[in-house]
């Protein structure tokens, strides 16, 4: 009796273990493994595999190891990988509502960036995503940017003219730079070659990266414009996302939220160690430029904002 009653089980059971479905998530960063994106990756992962008590894999290809960040939106697009954590930047060539968050000297805190990134027109500008084939799940940090380079000290904008300046794959970063009086060099990350063999003079980070990529090494100088706030962004593939029972489209959104509320947290919460470090690394830091030149510079670009670009910048504007 209690052999057959087994066997009827199984019998039951076998369906549902065959046909529950397994799904396998790429996910693809450029940066290394002592990096933030890779942390809120790696949060992300476990969140997910816990929660789909193993039914979805997670694996995090870091370092370039699938492409630059250009190269995996397009992998995206195709559903050659299904994720990617991805800097705002190289994303306004096919999605330009983001440009609006970009905007040089539109955020001077990180309260104000949550409000908005968090908010109704962070929430729209990720939605408008699925218009280049893509899911924006969440917004997270990079953090503020600022200039280093291994020629001069800068203080003012007028300082800049000329330097070649490394900026991303960035249309609006192209123009912010030309705008200052630089000569922006769009290339893919890392770059600390080009730096070591003065190919360019300088670039523009987040402390954060500045560090873990050891650019003080090969950047004397260090000015704090904060002059944009760098979103990350949890990107994934619209055709792997819509293949997904709505279960796990819930599973993602939610694990997206949580990794980057928790980089987020990770990122402020070591931006004093940071340049306490790049200071006794040797750095000359300029802690209080001539921002009012900058953004004197930067304040033309808006009349280069057009369609949605234009409808966002002028709703954060208005807030
Ligand atoms: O996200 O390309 C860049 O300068 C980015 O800030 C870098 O990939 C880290």
């Amino acid at each position: 009796m209690k052999k057959n009653l087994i066997v009827v089980l199984a019998f039951c059971l076998l369906p549902i273990a065959i046909f529950a479905k397994n799904y396998t998530i790429n996910l693809g960063i450029v940066t290394t493994p002592h990096s933030f994106h890779y942390m809120a990756a790696k949060k992300f992962k476990d969140i997910v595999e816990k929660d789909s008590k193993g039914a979805i894999t997670v694996n995090i290809h870091h370092s370039n190891s699938v492409g630059n960040e250009t190269s995996i939106l397009q992998q995206l697009q195709m559903n050659a990988l299904q994720m990617g954590v991805i800097t705002a930047g190289p994303i306004d060539k096919i999605v330009p509502s983001i440009k609006a968050i970009e905007f040089p000297f539109i955020f001077d805190s990180f309260a104000k960036a949550d409000k908005i990134l968090d908010g109704k027109i962070g929430q729209d500008i990720l939605k408008s995503f699925k218009s280049a084939n893509l899911i924006g799940y969440h917004f997270l940090e990079n953090g503020f940017r600022n200039i280093t380079n291994s020629k001069r000290p800068i203080h003012s904008a007028s300082d800049v003219k000329g330097l070649k300046i490394r900026v991303m794959n960035s249309q609006l970063q192209i123009a912010i730079w030309k705008d200052i009086g630089a000569n922006p060099t769009p290339m893919p990350w890392p770059i600390y070659t080009q730096l070591a063999q003065h190919v360019i003079d300088g670039q523009e980070n987040p402390l954060a990266v500045i560090d873990q990529y050891k650019l003080y090494e090969v950047q004397k100088y260090l000015t704090l414009t904060r002059h944009v706030y760098s979103a990350l962004v949890f990107v994934g593939s619209k055709q792997f996302y819509d293949s997904l029972p709505q279960k796990y489209q819930k599973l993602l959104f939610k694990a997206t939220k949580e990794a980057s509320v928790y980089e987020r947290k990770l990122n402020r919460e070591k931006a004093s160690f940071f340049l306490a470090y790049l200071k006794k690394q040797g750095m000359i830091i300029d802690e209080h430029p001539n921002l009012a030149s900058f953004k004197e510079k930067a304040k033309p670009l808006k009349s280069t904002f057009h369609g949605v670009a234009k409808k966002y910048l002028d709703m954060i504007l208005a807030q």
